[in-house]
């Protein structure tokens, strides 16, 4: 009853003021087209639209109003619009395993995201990036990041950047040449330095799926437990939320939680 109601009144509404809903509506289905470009969000998108800048079109004539994030969203749009194959997936994983290789031995990586549960194409390259020197212990800023960015730079892997910060970068790369003239898209990368001791709860998260996290996140609290990218903790009878406990892989995790454990390929929902 309240409903059919609510739908009555919704259809006075609009037979009322047709006009104003259509624009209302119009300008929500603009900045939803805008949002599709890196680096534009809900509020970047409302504004471009008060600007008068409707499409994506628009955009490309008035780049002026761009930081740089966004400029490069809309210069790889169409590129970053298409899927990675998994076969591409695992070429742009050997360039970059291979040079932290090079830099340095202790270096520990991985892809996550959907390709770490087998999926057949990717969105961007997730990858994760640990050293033992680098603890949530550690005092000093550590540069491995800076370094390991420079290094994919040199070898024009990583073509431009985002934003790089002490423990985030994210930006562009491509495959490297291998000359058999097949067409070279350019990809969005993220690398996250991952204090050691957090390394396993971060490879959880960041593997996904975004539902299977909600899930386990929602069990870990019905056993008790508080669980995020950075730690697991115990929740005491306050409530309070204990000191990390050590875990050394992901099926610590799964034990304490007392759930059973699933492989990366079975987390996709
Ligand atoms: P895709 O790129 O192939 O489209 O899928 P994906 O690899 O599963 O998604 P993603 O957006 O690249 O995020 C990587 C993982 O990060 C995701 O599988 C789970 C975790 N994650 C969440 N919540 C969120 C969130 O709000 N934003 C992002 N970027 N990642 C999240 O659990
Ligand atoms: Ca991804
Ligand atoms: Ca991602």
């Amino acid at each position: 009853m309240h409903k059919y109601n609510a739908y009555r009144k919704a259809a006075g509404v609009l037979a009322k003021h047709p006009t104003k809903i259509t624009k209302l509506m119009t300008p929500m289905l603009q900045s939803m087209s805008l949002q599709k470009i890196t680096g534009i969000g809900p509020a970047a998108a409302q504004k471009l639209v008060q600007e008068g800048i409707m499409s994506i079109d628009d955009l490309r004539k008035h780049t002026d109003k761009l930081n740089h994030h966004q400029k490069i969203g809309l210069k790889h749009f169409e590129d970053f619009e298409k899927r990675i194959p998994r076969q591409e997936m695992e070429e742009l994983q050997d360039t970059v395993f291979d040079v932290l290789k090079k830099l340095d031995s202790e270096y520990e990586a991985r892809v996550c995201g959907s390709f770490r549960r087998g999926a057949e194409t990717s969105g961007d390259i997730d990858i994760l990036l640990t050293h033992p020197s680098h603890t949530t212990q550690t005092k000093k800023k550590t540069d491995h990041l800076h370094k390991v960015v420079k290094e994919l730079e040199s070898i024009n892997f990583v073509t431009d950047t985002l934003s790089l910060g002490e423990a985030k970068f994210m930006g562009v790369c491509r495959r490297l040449d291998k000359k058999d003239g097949s067409e070279r898209l350019y990809r969005r990368i993220d690398i996250r330095l991952i204090p050691n001791d957090q390394y396993y709860c971060a490879l959880l998260y960041f593997t996904g799926s975004d539902v299977f996290n909600k899930n386990l996140r929602a069990h870990a609290l019905e056993e008790g437990f508080t669980l995020n990218e950075y730690s697991l903790r115990p929740l005491g009878s306050t409530g309070i939320p204990g000191e990390p406990l050590p875990v050394t892989s992901e099926e610590d995790i799964f034990d304490i939680l007392g759930a059973k454990y699933k492989k990366p390929s079975e987390r996709n929902d």
